[in-house]
């Protein structure tokens, strides 16, 4: 990751995994769709893996966001994201300060931390964090302990209020996207359900990523318009 406009571009969608969600396609094959509908940041998050099972998981994931070049990270664990060889770790209120991670971490690994408010948020800047999730945004019924529904204005509010990266977090769908993307400084979305529950999840990150697409201007990789046009 060579700037921070790189690292805001990755955190368009981050597809948090969901095993529960997944079933009966594995976690792996849902994230494949991902990665090939143009996700670059997954983040896989299991609350009741034990960790070398987690790690086991970790390294196959690693394995496949390198084919894409995407980044990975681990919810909760430094641990295990240091022995996979993973981008980063995302951390809550609950677990390891970000700057107890940032003391120990090798240079260049990647801190994400829940914050709900613009001082948490603020704090966690400090701390040495390089983004933030904001949330939840929106109803969900994925995670029973996320706490009060920001709402769109809220999470606006935490975007504007740093700059390192903000991603809204909770509930959020191709509509809620759109209207993160319409009306907040977000760099994008983090979900759980809307990919690893979808159907098609190839179409569903398409579905997602297309807001702030739009928003960052024409793809660089995609051939130039034809000067007649
Ligand atoms: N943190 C805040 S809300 C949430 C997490 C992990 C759950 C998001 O799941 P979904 O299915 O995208 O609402
Ligand atoms: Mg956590």
């Amino acid at each position: 990751m060579r700037s921070s406009a790189e690292l805001a571009e990755a955190l368009r969608v981050i597809v948090i995994t969901d095993r529960g969600f997944a079933a009966p396609r594995s976690v792996a094959e849902v994230v494949e769709e991902a990665l090939r509908a143009g996700a670059r940041a997954i983040q896989l998050r299991d609350k009741s893996a034990p960790a070398r099972a987690l790690l086991e998981e970790a390294r196959q994931l690693r394995h496949l966001t390198r084919r894409w070049n995407a980044l990975l990270f681990v919810n909760d664990r430094l641990d295990v994201a240091l022995a996979a060889g993973a981008d980063g770790v995302h951390v809550g209120p609950h677990d390891l300060p970000v700057a107890d991670i940032r003391a120990v971490a090798p240079q260049g690994f990647l801190i994400g931390r829940s914050a709900a408010d613009p001082l948490l948020a603020r704090q966690a800047q400090e701390d040495g964090a390089d983004y933030i999730g904001a949330g939840p945004v929106f109803p969900t019924g994925t995670k029973t302990d996320a706490g009060e529904v920001l709402g769109v204005e809220v999470l606006g509010r935490i975007a504007s209020s740093i700059t390192i990266p903000v991603v809204g977090i909770g509930g959020i769908k191709p509509p809620g996207a759109r209207e993160i993307a319409r009306s907040t400084d977000a760099a994008g979305v983090a979900v759980v359900s809307a990919v690893m529950a979808a159907p098609d999840p190839y179409q569903a990150t398409r579905e997602l990523l297309e807001p702030f697409s739009i928003r960052s201007g024409p793809d660089p990789s995609s051939p130039p318009r034809s000067r007649l046009t």
